[in-house]
């Protein structure tokens, strides 16, 4: 049976087609710096917005249209949406899918129940996953909507609580391999705090990293070879969420010793949330050798809210390909739609719209980024700009062979520094402007 009855597998058609679904810009065998446009992105299909999501909000009731859907948080809708889930991606040629435990099958009234339940889903998810050649990006396990972790998980004043999510994440973990995972992620869920007056904010940290080291140990012995990544956020649902942003995680990766073990998973509308740029974001963990993965998504600048809207904006995805490309991409990484369609566009066929859209918004931010790059303008800029640092005094100082004294009889020869070059920022703008 179809769930997508009118669709037909989405094709690249090219940039003068008059097809809305088809792609004009990616092209998954183009060759670009001298890979395949399908393994430098490595899209992923986000299964609870794509799959759950009903277009409830504070103030309404669902909206969206899914006729598979039979109202109930059954194991035989959950067994249907398998089969939703991989037509859509089947048709939409996405490469890879990645999923929360729980938005992939039911909780059961234990944790026995529950893991059993997960089973019969992963059993089925394989075979699709062998009959379609799709694969799962990265597997992770919903530790905030269940009301027990109200005051957290792996940061709970309840000892239990850590207990209960410890056993979640295990079994996260476990179906993450035995579906080929190729990562992990930790999204900071509840892990943050309202209010310091009540919370052992080192002590919550502490217990913090203790769970990501057992998390990997558990990895380890059972042979799992997927990276763990933490995804920075810097607030909601709490007013401060501990994995603020990618300095953030970093500092914590270093104090705790995580170094080797996490990278980060980078999304956009968590930079803005953090009054970042996604680049910066990106630039940051990149720099750090931590840059693991990104959620593509977009936020509004004029909302203070997580709004999960897909990338449709050339300047952004050319901004994250500049920084990807510079790393040579993000495998064993990818580029995961962490987004979802508006409340008021509640048909099937916009979710095809939606994807199709910011496919091609990634696959033309990397095509203008490579040209970019091909043409070295950027890098020119960036060598000529530090250019006395490349002899004299400025190699002495990197190689540090330069005290302070030194660079004090340095300066007292020379009387006063050469004179400084204009940064020709609305050159380099209107140059960039050129490739879009
Ligand atoms: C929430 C996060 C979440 C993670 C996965 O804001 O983006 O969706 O990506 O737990
Ligand atoms: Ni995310
Ligand atoms: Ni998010």
């Amino acid at each position: 049976m179809a769930y997508f009855p009118d669709i037909e597998r989405i094709q690249f058609e090219g940039p003068t087609t008059k097809n809305d679904l088809a792609f004009r810009h990616y092209n998954p065998d183009e060759i670009v710096e001298g890979k395949k446009m399908k393994e430098l992105l490595r899209f992923a299909v986000a299964y609870w917005h794509t799959f759950r999501g009903t277009g409830v909000d504070p103030f309404g009731a669902p909206t969206m249209q899914r006729p598979w859907e039979d109202g109930t948080d059954s194991v035989d809708n959950a067994l249907r949406r398998v089969d939703v889930a991989f037509e859509f991606m089947e048709k939409l040629q996405a490469p890879f899918y990645c999923f929360h435990d729980r938005d992939i099958a039911p909780e059961g009234a234990t944790l026995a129940e529950s893991n059993a339940i997960l089973d019969r889903i992963v059993e089925k998810l394989k075979a699709e996953q062998k009959r379609t050649g799709i694969k799962l990006l990265w597997g992770t396990a919903n530790l905030f909507s269940n009301p027990r972790y109200m005051h957290g998980a792996a940061t709970s004043c309840n000892a239990d609580v850590y207990a209960f999510a410890a056993a979640q994440v295990k079994k996260a973990i476990e179906v993450t391999k035995e579906l080929g995972g190729a990562n992990y992620v930790f999204w900071g869920g509840r892990e943050g705090y309202h209010n310091l007056y009540n919370t052992d904010m080192r002590r919550e940290l502490d217990h913090l990293a203790k769970f990501l080291h057992l998390a990997h140990d558990h990895a380890k012995s059972i042979g799992f070879k997927g990276q763990f990544l933490i995804e920075p956020k810097p607030k909601e649902p709490t007013k401060h969420q501990y994995d603020f942003d990618s300095a953030t995680c970093l500092n914590f990766i270093r104090q705790y010793g995580l170094e080797g073990i996490c990278k980060l998973n980078v999304e956009t509308n968590h930079a803005t949330l953090a009054g970042h740029t996604m680049m910066h974001e990106l630039q940051v963990a990149s720099d750090a050798d931590a840059l693991g993965s990104i959620d593509a998504n977009t936020g509004d600048l004029m909302l203070g809210w997580d709004t999960d809207q897909f990338p449709t904006d050339i300047y952004l995805t050319t901004q994250c390909m500049l920084v990807i490309l510079a790393q040579g991409g993000l495998a064993p990484g990818g580029v995961n739609f962490d987004a979802k369609v508006r409340r008021e566009s509640f048909e099937p066929v916009d979710l095809f719209h939606a994807h199709i859209g910011g496919m091609d918004a990634f696959a033309r931010g990397l095509k203008i980024a490579a040209a970019i790059r091909k043409d070295g303008v950027l890098k020119d800029i960036v060598k000529h700009r530090y250019r006395s640092w490349d002899g004299g005094i400025g190699k002495k100082i990197e190689k540090g062979k330069a005290s302070f004294a030194d660079l004090e009889a340095y300066m007292l020869k020379k009387g006063n520094p050469d004179p400084n070059d204009s940064g020709r920022q609305e050159l380099i703008e209107n140059i960039i402007n050129r490739y879009l």
